[in-house]
């Protein structure tokens, strides 16, 4: 390496440094330097076939790894591209760092090609969003980007670099910059000694778990918690997988009983947004108690009894320490008890469903069925996706992912292949509605020239399911909700050099997976589903 660099291989070494070994990409005159410098310092570069799932893909791989994801997009279209994944990263606090390219600074505002003020459209979509003002900056600017989505509320980092500027060069600093992240003040004693009392006081206490469990690494403390203090857990988002299926705390199908009955609700790195009620009956009790522990206030639009914001894996350590020893309220989780079961006996009929078309709570079954203990699924999709979000259950968190609560489709082709590439090892399913998978089918291109074998199971109902069956039941009609009966997605995915087949038996099942792993390919099985299979919703989500 000689003494000086031009800012995009700045950048690269920057990234390196850090620890990052992943760029996703889409090429672009606008970020040329950048991609050499990546090749040249050991990047391994994956280029899609649109920004969008570059960008997906970044925010995909901070889901699984923890770990800020990295994307570079060319100027103008390509930044635009990525603006959904910027904005479902900024919903579900995603740490990941778009580099976009720019046009030149030495001719701004005179009609270069793709020119655009980039910042002034990801700005209320990100964390931070800055251009680059000089190639002696780009090296610790970078390094400070990826700091900053990794810091207090982690989330999306955007940069475009103006291309003048990417061509000027600087000296290679010796090493990295100080990279820790700001994970906010420790919890204070006095109000930990508070929550454990309210804790103690409590005669139907609750738990409700969220993404930031997961982005703070908090999810032993939170299960020594609720164990400690035999507290019932609901989870959502990332926080799936902090107890496992059959714990006998754990009660994701009595959610209505545990948090409307509860006369204390703990809120950890939860939002108070549409997924519980913004926290109002009857999800969460009128007259209960709150206590937020969190990174910060941010959606907490409930007075609360007390609040620990700031480290979170620190404060609910703390609390754990101080609240162990609570006596077991034995009536209580008796009655949710008996409510979780009666629930789980209820799903019984349509996971053991024999029908053809598949009943799609049928084939989620099987797919769980046959999948390893440590498989990451990856949901895309509507209905669908919800039969699967019900029924799956993982054994540790990190191993479901969806859109979150920006629900964007399309994004689900982009991150399995990010969780392929961070895991190698294991199995990566990705469950998609076939409405969901016309978004980005082209990546299975992507996934066939990198080689990344992610196991496709598309149920395939010939609707936009999660919009008709409202839709009909609100409206007595519906419009713009169908597509075309049993598309052959599976022979797109062979077009492109994967392995596809479609079945519309369920003991057909079992045997097209085996086949579709051993396949060692990127693979799509096209499963063709029950189009009156209604998820049973019980409210209309908007
Ligand atoms: C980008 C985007 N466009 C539109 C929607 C609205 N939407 C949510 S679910 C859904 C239907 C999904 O259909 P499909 O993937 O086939 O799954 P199904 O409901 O049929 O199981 C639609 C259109 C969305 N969430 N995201
Ligand atoms: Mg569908």
């Amino acid at each position: 390496m000689s003494d000086s660099a031009n800012a995009g291989e700045l950048i690269a070494l920057a990234l390196k440094r850090a620890g990052v070994s992943h760029l996703f990409t889409l090429n672009g005159g606008h970020i040329w330097p950048i991609l050499v410098g990546a090749q040249e310092h050991g990047l391994r570069i994956i280029d899609v076939r649109h920004e969008q799932a570059a960008a997906f893909a970044a925010e995909g791989w901070a889901k699984v790894t923890r770990q800020c994801g990295v994307a570079a997009v060319t100027a103008g279209p390509g930044v635009t591209n990525s603006a959904s994944a910027l904005a479902q990263a900024q919903s579900g606090d995603s740490p990941m760092f778009v580099v976009g390219g720019r046009a030149p600074v030495a001719r701004w505002g005179m009609g270069s090609l793709q020119e655009m003020d980039h910042i002034q459209v990801v700005r209320s979509i990100t964390k931070r969003a800055l251009t680059l003002g000089s190639a002696e900056e780009a090296y610790s600017t970078a390094a400070d980007c990826l700091r900053t989505a990794l810091s207090r509320r982690t989330g999306p980092v955007f940069m475009d670099v103006p291309l003048d500027v990417l061509f000027g060069s600087d000296d290679v600093p010796e090493a990295t910059e100080h990279l820790t992240p700001d994970l906010g003040p420790l919890p204070d004693p006095d109000t930990v000694a508070l929550v454990a009392r309210l804790l103690r006081e409590a005669e139907r206490p609750a738990v409700i778990a969220g993404g930031n469990v997961w982005w703070a690494h908090a999810e032993d403390e939170v299960k020594r918690l609720v164990e400690d203090a035999h507290l019932p857990l609901n989870v959502n988002g990332m926080a799936r997988g902090v107890l496992p299926g059959g714990h006998p705390l754990f009660f994701p199908r009595a959610r209505g009983k545990a948090l409307g009955e509860a006369d204390l609700i703990l809120v950890i790195g939860a939002q108070l947004d549409f997924r519980l009620n913004w926290g109002q009956p009857p999800v969460f009790a009128e007259d209960a108690r709150l206590v937020y522990l969190d990174v910060d206030d941010y959606r907490k639009h409930r007075p609360a009894a007390a609040a620990l914001f700031g480290d979170l894996r620190a404060s609910v350590a703390a609390l754990a320490g101080a609240a162990g020893g609570i006596p077991e309220r034995a009536e209580w989780l008796a009655h949710l008890r008996e409510s979780e079961a009666a629930a789980r006996a209820r799903d019984a009929a349509m996971t053991q469903s024999d029908s053809s078309p598949v009943h799609p709570a049928r084939l989620i079954a099987e797919v769980d069925r046959f999948a390893d203990p440590d498989a990451i699924f990856v949901g895309d999709g509507g209905d669908f996706v919800s039969f699967a979000g019900r029924l799956i259950e993982r054994p540790k968190p990190g191993l479901w992912v969806d859109p979150g609560p920006f629900g964007c489709l399309g994004s689900g082709p982009a991150y399995s292949m990010a969780a392929k590439l961070a895991h190698p090892q294991r199995q990566v399913v990705l469950l998609a509605g076939d409405g969901a998978l016309g978004f980005s089918a082209m990546e299975f291109d992507t996934m066939v020239r990198h080689r990344i074998p992610v196991v496709c199971v598309v149920g395939n109902n010939g609707i936009w399911a999660l919009e008709k069956h409202p839709m009909q039941n609100m409206l007595g009609m519906s419009v713009a909700a169908d597509l075309a009966p049993q598309t052959r997605y599976d022979k797109v995915v062979e077009a492109l050099g994967g392995y596809g087949e479609m079945i519309d038996r369920p003991d057909q099942i079992q045997p097209a997976l085996k086949r579709a792993f051993a396949s060692g390919l990127p693979a799509c099985i096209n499963v063709i589903c029950d189009e009156h299979a209604e998820y049973p919703r019980s409210s209309v989500l908007m």
